[in-house]
């Protein structure tokens, strides 16, 4: 009797305990989940980089920059030199790389980026404190032929069961060899963003908009991952999903293959011949969805890759930085300053030495928005 009496006592208190143990527990795990990118084998550098973009989002946007180490307009392979770093004084604080015909087996990348030579720069671009992003124009497995090759029936062929399956891992394992080889100081790996199958709202690759369907990329980017993570024990790798221009949010999300299998989401603009108040409008919607999108999965938005108007003097500030200042992503990836290419195109998406926006694009370096390497070096996005 007294002893029930005790525990009659007791109860309330117990119970309360109990609840309120039960809701810190639970709180703690939400606030610990969502804190942790979509491997959760995920390296220690991985998890804090991951961790930190997210924190950044508050801070500014990072500025990027497609093989800004390796070559700029009018020069390729000098030490140190960077088409950013040559008008600003500092580097990038985003670096994005390519691994195009690595699966063929080549020394060199689709653009002549030897590969040897892309690891160096990936560790320097690293033991500076930048991110590293890297894309994959694969080849058409099918076809032989490139990535611009949107032969039919490409993607069901590599899928478990398709003809090109076994041939196609071959492919994921020389990713793998790659990724393996990029380690810093201590010996740990470089977290990489790994953005496969992009613009797949396209058609002009053999892997987006009508060349198959959205279970066909869904499978075809949760084997890759999955392959990636699981067989190859892959644990440094952050994914990145992207889009082209979008026009909603359904749209965005008809190919998303979910949440377990992605950790930043983001599409690709090039503004060609649009004036830039509808660039500006075009991208304002843009990134408010991908904004809302981002919330609501919990994901990093990111702008993967632009090109503006670089005929106009003043468009980093008046286009391109008022469109981003009512914006929070963690970072845009300029693409590469080709220069002369040997077909005639004169290509280039940021200024060089002698470029008509450099003082603008100075301003917009200055603006406080931006963050550049010195801001993310101060951040220490690895730890
Ligand atoms: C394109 C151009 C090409 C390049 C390809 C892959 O947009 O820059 O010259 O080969 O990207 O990097």
């Amino acid at each position: 009797m007294k002893y029930v009496n005790k525990i009659a006592v007791l109860f309330p208190f117990v119970f309360a305990m109990n609840i309120n143990t039960v809701q810190t527990f639970v709180q703690r795990r939400q606030v610990g989940v969502q804190e942790l990118p979509s491997d959760r084998s995920a390296t220690k550098e991985t998890v804090n980089l991951y961790r930190n973009l997210k924190k950044q989002l508050s801070k500014g946007i990072m500025f990027g920059h497609q093989d800004d180490l390796a070559y700029g307009v009018g020069w390729k392979y000098q030490e140190g030199r960077s088409d950013i770093k040559d008008v600003t004084g500092d580097y990038p604080a985003v670096y994005g790389w390519e691994l195009g015909d690595i699966e063929l087996d080549k020394t060199v990348n689709l653009d002549s980026v030897p590969f040897d030579k892309m690891k160096q720069l990936i560790r320097q671009g690293y033991d500076r404190g930048g991110v590293i992003t890297i894309s994959w124009h694969l080849n058409n497995p099918l076809t032989g032929k490139t990535a611009w090759d949107p032969a039919e029936g490409t993607v069901a062929s590599i899928l478990p069961g398709g003809g090109k399956h076994d041939f196609f891992k071959t492919w994921l394992d020389k990713i793998a060899v790659f990724m393996n080889s990029l380690k810093g100081s201590r010996g740990e790996f470089i977290p990489v963003i790994f953005r496969p199958y992009h613009e797949l709202n396209g058609s002009w690759f053999w892997w987006g908009g009508k060349n198959c369907t959205p279970d066909e990329y869904k499978k075809l980017w949760q084997f890759t991952v999955n392959y990636l993570r699981n067989e190859k024990k892959l644990h440094h790798l952050l994914y990145a999903y992207n889009t082209d221009r979008f026009s909603s949010k359904e749209e965005y999300l008809q190919k998303y293959p979910g949440d377990e299998w992605v950790d930043v989401i983001g599409f690709d603009i090039y503004q060609r011949n649009s004036p830039n108040d509808k660039f500006i409008a075009d991208i304002d919607k843009m990134l408010s969805a991908l904004e809302d999108i981002a919330t609501e999965k919990n994901k990093i938005p990111a702008l993967t890759e632009f090109g503006g108007n670089l005929s106009d003097s003043t468009w980093w500030t008046g286009t391109f930085l008022k469109v981003l200042s009512a914006h929070k992503i963690s970072y845009v990836l300029g693409w590469r300053n080709a220069g002369q290419k040997p077909g005639g195109q004169f290509e280039y998406y940021v200024p060089y030495k002698g470029h008509m926006t450099v003082a603008d694009f100075v301003k917009f370096y200055q603006s406080g928005k931006m963050l550049f390497e010195k801001d993310v070096n101060d951040e220490k996005l690895y730890q």
